[in-house]
């Protein structure tokens, strides 16, 4: 097939999983193009075999590049939807596929203005704050719930997610769930013991993201002081944003600020899963959460917050422990718990092992490629005036 893809170009998993998917379709014999605001920050290899069109030069990118950029400028739309129209005409691309609603559901809804019923087959995947923030705006939400409903199919990552864009966009049916995938040839334990089985080093709690205020990332800083009061840990925090500041300023005031290392944003986070013991996540929301399953394939347990997607990601007690969100003191008690029992803790890894091993690209590959396909039954929503 001929396949377009947009997506942003930050760091962040709908980034990810639209780069991701871009390429593995190229690698199947689909001949794809991925249309993106600058060169991917991530996962990015020219010979990937993907055609990249590219709006603007890097150069031209200011913001923290943990930030999507959503708030694009009316002219930044009309271009890159007019690159996307000369595309689909010059390759006659049969489908157009955008991960994250905020900006490309509008530029899906300008090709379907222009190209009616001959545009190529319109689909589109919600990530995230595309639903929770977008989708309560008012100044936005009816007019991206407009923009949805120009497409031929709409999918999210996880039940609980399509359950919230179904209530945000008043969508006549919830929109297909598509699970997030990862590369396990990338994301793999190693080596294969338990590192808990390992005195020479302390305990290690990892915790992967962007520092936005929806990681309630003080929390994390909180947790790990009322573990460290009871075992010999350490903290290592991978990733940057605007609440880091706040925590490391939480974290050396107190008197365990040599047990915590600040890591900054990392292309590969493989590496840090891989050495650490306990994944944290203190989120007060995730649609679906790709570090926990990044985790449990290299072999590491989560300990998050039981908050949407999360809940779908993470078998409770099996792959890892999900805790009520702001009972931060259920999380220390939990955590010491599965810290202190090393049987405990290596079932759980090797269960975390095993049912990430479900996650795989082709899963997620076969998935999208089936809704490729015009289906009679998938249009979640019939065409609504635009
Ligand atoms: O929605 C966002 O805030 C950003 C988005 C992203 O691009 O990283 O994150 C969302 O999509 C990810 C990939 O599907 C999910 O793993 C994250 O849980 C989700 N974030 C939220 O729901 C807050």
């Amino acid at each position: 097939m001929r396949i377009g893809m947009m997506c942003h170009a930050s760091f962040g998993g709908s980034a990810r999983i639209g780069i991701e998917l871009a390429i593995a379709l190229a690698r199947r014999g689909h001949r794809v193009h991925l249309f993106t605001r600058t060169t991917p920050l991530v996962g990015w290899d020219r010979s990937n075999g993907v055609v990249l069109h590219t709006l603007l030069p890097d150069a031209a990118d200011t913001q923290h590049p943990a930030t999507l950029h959503t708030d694009w400028s009316e002219g930044d739309l009309q271009r890159y939807t007019e690159d996307i129209l000369r595309v689909i005409a010059a390759e006659r691309l049969d489908v157009l596929h955008f991960h994250y609603a905020v900006p490309f559901a509008f530029v899906a809804q300008n090709v379907r203005r222009c190209l009616g019923d001959m545009a190529p087959r319109l689909v589109g995947t919600l990530h995230g704050t595309d639903v929770t923030h977008f989708g309560k705006d008012p100044a936005v939400a009816p007019k991206l719930a407009a923009a949805l409903r120009c497409n031929d199919a709409l999918t999210t990552v996880s039940f609980s997610h399509a359950e919230l864009a179904a209530a945000a966009f008043n969508l006549s049916s919830r929109p297909r769930v598509v699970s997030n995938f990862i590369d396990l040839a990338r994301f793999k334990p190693c080596p294969l013991t338990s590192p808990l089985s390992n005195p020479a080093r302390p305990l290690r709690i990892v915790h992967v993201s962007n520092f936005r205020p929806i990681k309630d990332t003080p929390s994390v800083a909180r947790i790990f002081l009322g573990i460290r009061e009871r075992l010999e840990a350490e903290l290592w925090l991978v990733g940057s944003g605007e609440d880091l500041p706040a925590v490391r300023a939480l974290l050396e005031r107190s008197c365990y600020a040599d047990d915590v290392r600040y890591l900054g944003l990392q292309r590969d986070v493989a590496p840090f899963l891989r050495g650490a013991d306990l994944l944290l996540s203190t989120s007060l929301y995730e649609s679906f959460c790709m570090v926990a399953l990044e985790a449990m394939a290299c072999g590491v347990p989560v300990l998050a917050t039981r908050v949407g997607g999360l809940q779908e990601v993470v078998m409770q007690g099996r792959t890892g422990l999900l805790f009520p969100l702001g009972d931060n003191v259920e999380a220390v008690d939990l955590a010491v718990d599965l810290l202190t029992d090393p049987a405990r803790h290596e079932a759980m890894r090797q269960a975390a092992i095993r049912h990430a091993s479900e996650f795989g690209v082709e899963q997620g590959v076969r998935a999208y490629a089936a809704l490729y396909q015009p289906q009679v039954n998938d249009r979640v929503n019939v065409h609504a005036p635009v």
